[in-house]
């Protein structure tokens, strides 16, 4: 039995199986690489679901989280700390806000903008149990109120019951956002591109359309940008592809560059102002090991150009996608390292695909049973985007349908 077969084992026996992920158990990571336990090199496609936009190990990340864990990890929220001032401003002037509150993992966020929108709607607008426009197959976490207003069968079965004041219409449907609107809306929760959805990317308009249906009727525009901010898909946020800004962004995983988890949500002090003591919180929310790393993770997005890098190679990566011959493939769409790769539905699952692919050196996961996403880290270079190329080439073409 090799490394692989062991751990596999070991897993199998204690840990819960809420996940089926490819056979490979890996131990190490630099960069877009990262390497198993039997010593196989792979590259890295999905990165942490777009949490490892600035690379495995970034020195700079690693070296202020060393740094940190030598001077103070946890204050809580009982005491001041001081990293979290320089971490929240400088998310402020990243993003143009003018507040931001810590959470940690990403749903907590979507979960602060949505109490922070109805507390809003109660205090500004006097309305009590207000509805959220949210849209078809979205993805905003796992928590009870989360899947409440998912379209997914297997992540809401079982769970109830479920939070109520959700309304969820088509994504990219700007018709029937208008038609849900009623005196009881208070915002619209959003992802500028779909990911576990498919990488979908509504039709260009949509979110101007949005922010007027927004502004016409007083109400929150939302953006969970968690998977795509921070430079995924060549801007800071994907939102800003359309020039439109949201009232509140909800901004998790590559904040903090696959090193610690650390969330947040953006607004102006007209939103944040509902949040008083007491009202809202979390025990390692703000804390300086987090923040210490979040500030140098958004330094790396900044000072190595990763939004206009990921804008020039996911161009270049999704015409060379586009010049494979394979009959297999539907349609490849993607803004910029942020890429989806749809299968024909003759195919089945894409699954094998991706087993093929992890043997040519190339970890990739399917959503959706018939998509595959890439999406690498955004330090790649043209030429690992070439060897990666011609990798997925071989699989591709030898794909019968
Ligand atoms: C899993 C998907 C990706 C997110 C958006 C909030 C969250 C996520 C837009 C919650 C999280 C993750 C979680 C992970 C798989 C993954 C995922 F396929 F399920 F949809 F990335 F595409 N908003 N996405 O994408 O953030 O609380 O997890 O930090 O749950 O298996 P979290």
């Amino acid at each position: 039995m090799n490394n692989t077969q062991k751990e596999l084992k070991l897993v199998d026996r204690v840990s819960a199986q809420n996940y089926k992920p490819l056979p490979v158990v890996l131990s190490h990571g630099e960069g877009i690489w990262v390497t198993d336990v039997d010593g196989n090199r792979y590259i890295d496609m999905l990165s942490g679901y777009s949490s490892l936009n600035q690379g495995h190990r970034h020195p700079k990340i690693i070296k202020a989280l060393k740094d940190q864990a030598d001077r103070l990890t946890l204050s809580s929220r009982a005491f001041h700390n001081d990293k979290m001032g320089v971490f929240l401003e400088k998310l402020c002037s990243l993003t143009g806000y003018e507040k931001a509150l810590p959470m940690n993992s990403g749903v907590e966020a979507v979960e602060t903008a949505i109490k922070a929108a109805r507390k809003w709607a109660k205090e500004e607008r006097g309305i009590e149990e207000g509805e959220i426009i949210v849209f078809e197959n979205n993805f905003h976490g796992r928590s009870i109120t989360a899947v409440s207003f998912s379209s997914e069968q297997s992540y809401r079965s079982g769970f109830g019951p479920f939070t109520p004041g959700f309304v969820i219409v088509p994504y990219g449907d700007i018709d029937a956002v208008k038609k849900a609107i009623s005196k009881k809306t208070i915002a619209i929760l959003f992802e500028p591109i779909q990911g576990e959805g498919g990488i979908k990317i509504p039709v260009d308009g949509f979110f101007k359309g949005l922010r007027e249906i927004c502004d016409k009727n007083k109400i929150l525009m939302i953006a969970d940008e968690i998977q795509t901010g921070l430079g995924r898909t060549g801007k800071m946020l994907a939102i800003q592809h359309e020039n439109v800004r949201p009232d509140i962004v909800c901004l998790g995983k590559a904040i903090s560059g696959g090193v610690y988890p650390v969330s947040a949500i953006v607004c102006d002090d007209f939103i944040m102002k509902v949040f008083t003591p007491g009202v809202h919180g979390s025990t390692y929310g703000g804390n300086p090991l987090g923040a210490a790393v979040a500030i140098a993770a958004l330094d790396v997005i900044v000072e190595e150009n990763l939004c206009e890098k990921s804008l020039e190679l996911g161009k270049y990566f999704v015409d060379k996608l586009r010049a494979i011959k394979c009959s297999a493939i539907k349609e490849i769409r993607g803004r910029g390292l942020f890429i989806g790769i749809e299968f024909k539905p003759e195919i089945g699952k894409v699954f094998p695909i991706c087993e093929e692919l992890m043997k040519k050196g190339l970890i990739c996961k399917d959503t959706k049973n018939i998509i595959i996403r890439m999406a690498p880290p955004l330090v790649i270079t043209r030429e690992e985007i070439d060897h990666a190329l011609e990798q997925i080439k071989e699989v591709f073409e030898n794909i019968k349908i």
